[in-house]
């Protein structure tokens, strides 16, 4: 009976451990499973995103010139973001060229809030912002020129291209680096260099007032501006800074017919 009782026990003691020993050894095949598994996907997923190449998440315009010559709306992936649209003019000085504003009719308000600012709006194919956070994400990946293109309503042309552009992220409040003037339209921006962006719901100019509120824009002002392309569209005649002026040509009291910025890697 004693004797019964001990093989029992040991009886039951090694069908036990016995039994752990299948647990154990299932359990290491399975996680040898999963991990086989998962080098599989991971290299599938590996292959999938360098068969796609070079190219399949452009950082800008510019990268997608090297495969695309059309002007329009493309989306493209600069570094930190799941993607956005934006126009690029393939055409223009090479093309190659990323827009971040335009005015041609009046349709669009420009006298916006930070948040309009900060996020976009208006119409990607008319007139438009591309939005701060978006400049911002474009300007910190690479360095970058920028261009400056406007007309008159006699159609006479000028520009303005600066070397270097930076805007900062949304903490600095967008503050504008700007440097290295040339062109035919004269220096009225790079005044503005160093400057954050104000609107009229959020003061960060230099001026005792709010820029913005005053001049029915948003910008990088200063006290307050010499050029205030996201001003009022006034077509000609414009009260003293409240229009789409630029300074240097055509004064603070002409209001441009046309305008455009739009950077590529310096
Ligand atoms: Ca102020």
């Amino acid at each position: 009976m004693h004797m019964d009782l001990l093989l029992t026990a040991f009886l039951l003691s090694f069908v036990q451990s016995y039994g752990k020993e299948i647990n154990k050894e299932k359990c290491v095949r399975d996680v040898a499973d999963k991990v086989a598994n998962l080098i599989t996907e991971t290299t599938n997923q590996c292959l999938v995103s360098s068969s796609t190449g070079f190219g399949a998440r452009p950082s800008d315009c510019g990268e997608l010139r090297k495969s695309e010559n059309k002007s329009g709306v493309y989306k493209i992936y600069p570094d930190g973001t799941s993607g956005f649209n934006v126009y690029c003019d393939m055409k223009s000085f090479g093309g190659g060229w990323t827009l971040f504003q335009r005015r041609t009719n009046g349709f669009v308000g420009f006298y916006r809030d930070w948040p309009s600012y900060k996020n976009g709006f208006g119409n990607l194919k008319e007139d438009f912002w591309l939005g701060n956070e978006y400049l911002n994400k474009l300007t910190e990946q690479g360095y970058y020129k920028l261009r400056i293109d406007m007309w008159d309503f006699d159609n006479n042309h000028r520009y303005a291209i600066y070397n270097t552009f930076v805007v900062k992220n949304e903490m600095s409040g967008y503050k504008l680096e700007v440097t290295g003037y040339t062109g035919n339209a004269g220096d009225s921006f790079g005044g503005q260099n160093g400057y954050k962006f104000t609107t009229r719901d959020r003061d960060n100019d230099a001026y005792g007032g709010n820029c913005a509120e005053l001049y029915k824009g948003g910008w990088w002002y200063s006290r307050c501006h010499s050029a205030n392309l996201n001003g009022k569209y006034l077509k000609g005649k414009s009260a003293y800074g409240v229009g789409v002026n630029w300074s240097n040509w055509k004064g603070y009291s002409y209001s441009l017919k046309a305008t455009r910025m739009m950077i590529r890697r310096a």
